[in-house]
């Protein structure tokens, strides 16, 4: 699509010297955007719309029975498709010398390159059903058509071709040049001159008569046998092959419908036809996603990684049948609603890993891994079982979370290796139980300001260092490529201490600070709770109305 958009030369200007060269030329019959894509594929300079290849396509006769709106519609397509130009056959042009002038401004406006009128009368038929009992155009009326349509055009070098359709009535060769230089006078820029022999005699008897007065076109459909380096002795400057693509793909549509339906099975068809890829290709899926790294806000590769694994036992009886994730709050489970959270915010790939009765998970569209030890071990053991899923950029979350929409949002727009939230409002009424405690390089200035602030520890007790905390960590951490490098290596290490089944995320982060690594802080003021006891669903349930 749209690949005409860096055209250098115009299409009609294109056609014309197509018409003219001396060299003699081809063009290929297409009849809708994928078939014309494959004429320009294959090395074709000009496309042939076929008026028997469209209609067929259709399903209907070539006999004007497709209206000529529908003919130029699906020349739009063509056109779109291709950077190559698209010379119409236009029957007669539809009616007489007026609507010959409207064609003429309805394919300009779709930048087709040329229209190729035939001296029958509309409705006309197919030249090769009873080709010599069809009625020919007044040679008059027909001069008047070519002319009205010069006059219409705003190109000058948009193409009128005039078919000279005396052979295939059985007039003979006299009455056929008689016509063509009637048409070349009334200021046609070429002739197509028919025949529906099986041998070019009368061809090139015309192409001898006729000695390059304009340029001469020709549709070997019948004296296909006959080697093209006569046609280009002849002098003729354009060979159309006018039906070969409606014809082949019927031949192999025809094969495969028959295959399928014989073995009620694709397995035979499968390697015999284009691929689904190859299909893309041809509509120009590559273009379409260059273009959507360009002008689409980019969504969001984040990958997440929940932690989902302990029971929460202080939720007694309500989480005797499910994991803490999957206990309801306000009628949604609060691991549904942590997912609503990360769609929303663009993220929509993720990890859950379950423990404590994983079956309970089941939610659409997450990716499950299932830590099977969870008894025996703590957070780290837990996340190790989804490191196969650790992206360049992921978040990594408890599943008890509520947090207003912000926080996520804020989070993902935040630098940093590794990037945590910390509540600075340690006056939280939301948040009971045993919090961790973040200590900070600085506390909140709660000015509107990105402040630039890493932790010093993260602790579960309020007075582990001599300075006061600076808040409360959420639960929730942004990791980048390298912070996951950090991580990965700092679990690696974590692995083979004692006390590995006992560690958790903080201790995690308090590693990854020994170790020099600068741990982000993006500071909040409440807006979140975890939930830990049954006083928190209380909780819970007013902060989600
Ligand atoms: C067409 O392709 O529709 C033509 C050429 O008009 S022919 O079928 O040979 O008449
Ligand atoms: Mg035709």
């Amino acid at each position: 699509m749209f690949k005409n958009s860096h055209k250098k030369i115009s299409k009609c200007k294109q056609l014309r010297s197509l018409l003219e060269s001396n060299e003699l030329g081809f063009i290929l019959e297409a009849h809708n955007g994928i078939s014309a894509s494959i004429v320009e594929s294959a090395g074709f300079k000009g496309i042939w719309g076929s008026g028997l290849a469209m209609s067929a396509q259709f399903g209907v006769r070539d006999s004007n029975e497709a209206s000529w709106t529908q003919v130029v519609d699906m020349l739009e397509f063509m056109s779109d498709a291709t950077s190559i130009p698209i010379l119409l056959d236009g029957d007669t042009g539809y009616g007489n010398f007026n609507n010959m002038r409207r064609l003429v401004v309805k394919l300009e406006q779709r930048d087709i390159a040329g229209v190729c009128i035939e001296d029958k009368q509309f409705p006309k038929t197919n030249s090769f059903i009873d080709g010599n009992k069809q009625p020919l155009a007044d040679i008059d009326e027909f001069c008047g058509k070519i002319k009205a349509g010069k006059d219409s055009q705003s190109d000058d070098d948009f193409s009128i071709v005039a078919r000279v359709e005396a052979l295939i009535a059985g007039w003979g060769l006299n009455e056929a040049l008689k016509r063509a230089e009637a048409y070349r006078q009334a200021g046609a820029d070429g002739i197509l001159i028919h025949s529906k022999l099986s041998r070019p005699d009368e061809i090139l008897a015309f192409a001898k008569e006729w000695a390059g007065r304009s340029p001469l076109v020709i549709v070997p459909t019948k004296y296909y046998s006959t080697p093209t380096d006569a046609f280009r002795k002849a002098g003729i400057n354009l060979v159309i092959w006018a039906n070969h693509l409606i014809r082949s793909s019927v031949h192999e549509m025809e094969k495969t419908s028959r295959a399928i339906f014989d073995s009620e099975s694709l397995a035979d068809v499968e390697d015999k036809i284009a691929s689904v890829d190859h299909i893309f290709q041809l509509q120009g899926a590559d273009e379409l996603s260059q273009a959507q790294d360009r002008y689409l806000v980019q969504k969001s590769d984040i990958h997440a990684v929940i932690l989902a694994a302990s029971r929460g036992s202080e939720l007694r009886e309500l989480t005797h049948d499910k994991p803490k994730a999957m206990i309801s709050i306000g009628g949604k489970t609060l691991l549904g609603r942590l997912m609503d959270g990360l769609k929303k915010a663009g993220i929509n790939k993720s990890t859950v890993i379950a423990g404590y009765k994983a079956e309970a998970i089941n939610l659409l569209g997450i990716e499950k891994c299932i830590n099977e030890d969870y008894e025996k071990g703590d957070e780290l053991q837990t996340l190790i079982c989804a490191e196969e899923s650790f992206n360049d950029d992921m978040l990594i979350l408890y599943s008890d979370l509520l947090f207003r929409e912000y926080i996520l949002r804020d989070l993902i727009e935040t630098d940093g290796e590794v990037v945590i939230i910390v509540d600075s409002a340690l006056d939280n009424p939301n948040i009971t139980g045993s919090p961790d405690y973040a200590y900070c390089s600085k506390n909140d200035d709660r000015s509107p300001f990105m402040q630039d602030v890493t932790l010093t520890q993260l602790s579960s007790s309020a007075d582990a260092s001599e300075k006061k905390p600076s808040g409360y960590w959420i639960g929730m951490m942004r990791v980048r490529k390298q912070g996951r490098e950090w991580i990965e290596a700092a679990l690696e290490e974590l692995k083979s201490a004692a006390n590995f089944n006992e560690l958790t995320l903080p201790d995690l982060l308090n590693h990854l600070i020994e170790q020099g690594k600068p741990i982000h802080v993006h500071y909040i003021d409440g807006h979140w709770l975890d939930v830990n006891s049954l006083d928190d669903i209380d909780r819970a349930s007013d902060f989600t109305k």
